[in-house]
């Protein structure tokens, strides 16, 4: 049978294991009816009788009870907590009836299990945050937002996930929307009554008003780079030949032994994914096996897994031995990933043969030496991009090598902010209030963007009032996709398929 907004929708709220209490929710038209088999309050009162928002001691029934019958055919399972909250006042905006039990997985599968016998089916992953948003309780970036509360594990993006939730990012796009309608409004009336071409005056004002749009689009789109770092992360693939330091590195910032560390040249063969909390923002570091030309088919599969890694990452560490210099894998290694961003990564200061470490001798694929000057390295100097960045911040030049000692744990806070630094092109504290975070979102002003610069071509070009009217009406439903304003069953289905079942 197919699954419908009109069923009663019934899951565990809680995640899987012990706890000391467990949720179930239950929402939809029968939800207290339904819910009114499985718990019975100790006052007596039926459920439907129950004030709404009020915590009731109840049982919790069960008629396949392992324990002997009370009362009638079904026996408490489990005493609980009840709350009914009426439509509209919940989540869901429809009737809700929340039961806390002991956070015991067959506790909670068995009352699961006794809302499903009578009448309610299991709610479909996202489903919850998805009648909300159906009922008006929530547009689609404040439904996006729950997600992003659940998963924040750094203030920073808790931060973006609630500021998305209280809806600053809906309100500047219903202004966009609000300013294009009006726009459209006078592109319209000029198509109505002149039956021509619409008038100079108006012409002027409506490209202003879409200049001015673009702009402010055009700001949020530039915010998403730091928005996906807030909310993601920063994903940092710790690279270099065999034996560097790459897993001492990985274990020193963790401040935990994770890693095998050896002496032995390919100790690392699967790509090691731990998260680190780094002034408000998730750093992911990836430990990967070491670059070398290699038979073994098990080190092979190692560099093929670390190929992906440094696909995926936002920023290479490109790790060197300090102590024993610069070699030809080190080259190779530069020479095949120096085009990424990434920064030089010297280890084993510690020991005293790093003194003499040059990385002047480093030879570029540009031959250009380290640190390039300003106004230096015509040609396509790999590291520029950290130096330009540098440079047009204003700040002291952010260094594209870091001398760090994984052993005594020296130079690794530099580390880490620079590697903020060269990731967060604004700085945290420069971060404009309201981020996209969401590619969905970004892809949407994108789309959004290009219909304007249509209409505004159409516009100098005096082309009919019509093109220009249709490219506006294109701008106004990428803009509507992402608060929901328009919406398609496929993009809400993208949207919620995220979605643990519960919320
Ligand atoms: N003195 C000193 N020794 C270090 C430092 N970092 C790593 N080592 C030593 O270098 C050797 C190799 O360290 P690993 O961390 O296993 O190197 P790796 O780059 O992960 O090596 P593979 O996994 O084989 O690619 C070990 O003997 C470490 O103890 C450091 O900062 N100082
Ligand atoms: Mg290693």
């Amino acid at each position: 049978m197919e699954n419908s907004v009109d069923d009663t929708i019934c899951a565990i709220a809680t995640p899987v294991g012990e706890g000391g209490i467990g949720i179930v929710r239950v929402s939809g038209a029968h939800a207290i009816d339904v819910a009114a088999h499985v718990v019975r309050p100790r006052s007596r009162q039926p459920l439907q009788q129950l004030e709404s928002h009020r915590l009731y001691l109840s049982d919790v029934l069960y008629a396949e009870s392992p324990l002997p019958p009370g009362e009638g055919q079904a026996s408490a399972i489990d005493e609980a907590l009840v709350v009914v909250m009426r439509k509209p006042r919940s989540y869901t905006g429809e009737d809700v009836v929340e039961i806390q039990t002991h956070g015991g997985a067959w506790i909670l599968q068995a009352t699961c299990h006794g809302l499903i016998r009578h009448g309610a089916r299991l709610a479909q992953p996202g489903e919850f945050t998805k009648r909300a948003f159906l009922n008006g309780r929530l547009d689609l970036t404040q439904a996006e937002a729950v997600l992003d509360t659940i998963q924040a594990t750094t203030s920073r993006g808790l931060q973006a996930a609630q500021s998305l939730l209280r809806g600053s990012l809906s309100k500047e796009i219903d202004a966009f929307r609000e300013r294009l309608i009006r726009v459209l409004a006078h592109v319209e009336a000029g198509m109505d009554f002149a039956e021509e071409d619409i008038t100079f005056i108006q012409a002027a004002e409506v490209q202003q008003a879409l200049t001015d749009t673009q702009v402010a689009v055009e700001r949020l789109i530039a915010s998403y780079e730091e928005g996906r770092i807030i909310r993601e992360g920063i994903k940092v693939a710790i690279i270099g030949r065999p034996n560097v330091g790459k897993s001492s590195l990985l274990n020193a910032l963790l401040k935990l032994d994770r890693a095998i560390v050896s002496d032995q040249p390919g100790t690392t063969r699967d790509v090691i994914d731990e998260s680190l909390n780094v002034r408000g923002i998730p750093l992911r570091l990836l430990d990967t096996a070491g670059l070398r030309p290699t038979q073994d088919t098990i080190e092979g599969e190692g560099i093929r897994r670390t190929e992906d890694a440094i696909a995926e990452a936002d920023v290479l560490l490109l790790v060197l031995d300090g102590a024993g210099g610069i070699t030809d894998e080190d080259r190779a290694v530069f020479d095949t990933y120096g085009s990424r961003r990434h920064l030089l990564v010297m280890n084993k200061m510690d020991l005293p043969e790093s003194r003499t470490f040059d990385v002047r001798s480093f030879s570029l694929p540009s031959e250009s030496p380290l640190p390039p000057g300003e106004g230096q390295g015509e040609g396509p100097d790999p590291l520029s991009p950290l130096w330009e960045r540098a440079r047009v911040r204003g700040k002291e030049e952010t260094p594209a090598f870091v001398k760090v000692s994984a052993k005594t744990g020296e130079g690794l806070d530099h580390l880490t902010s620079v590697i903020q630094s060269v990731c967060l092109k604004e700085g945290l504290e420069a971060t404009p209030s309201v981020l996209v975070t969401r590619l969905r979102h970004k892809a949407s002003l994108e789309q959004a963007h290009c219909s304007i610069e249509e209409a505004m071509r159409s516009l100098e070009r005096k082309e009919s009032g019509e093109c220009v009217a249709l490219d506006i009406r294109a701008a106004l439903d990428a803009l509507g996709e992402i608060t929901g304003a328009v919406s398609t069953e496929d993009i809400l289905d993208r949207i919620f398929q995220d979605f643990c079942i519960g919320k």
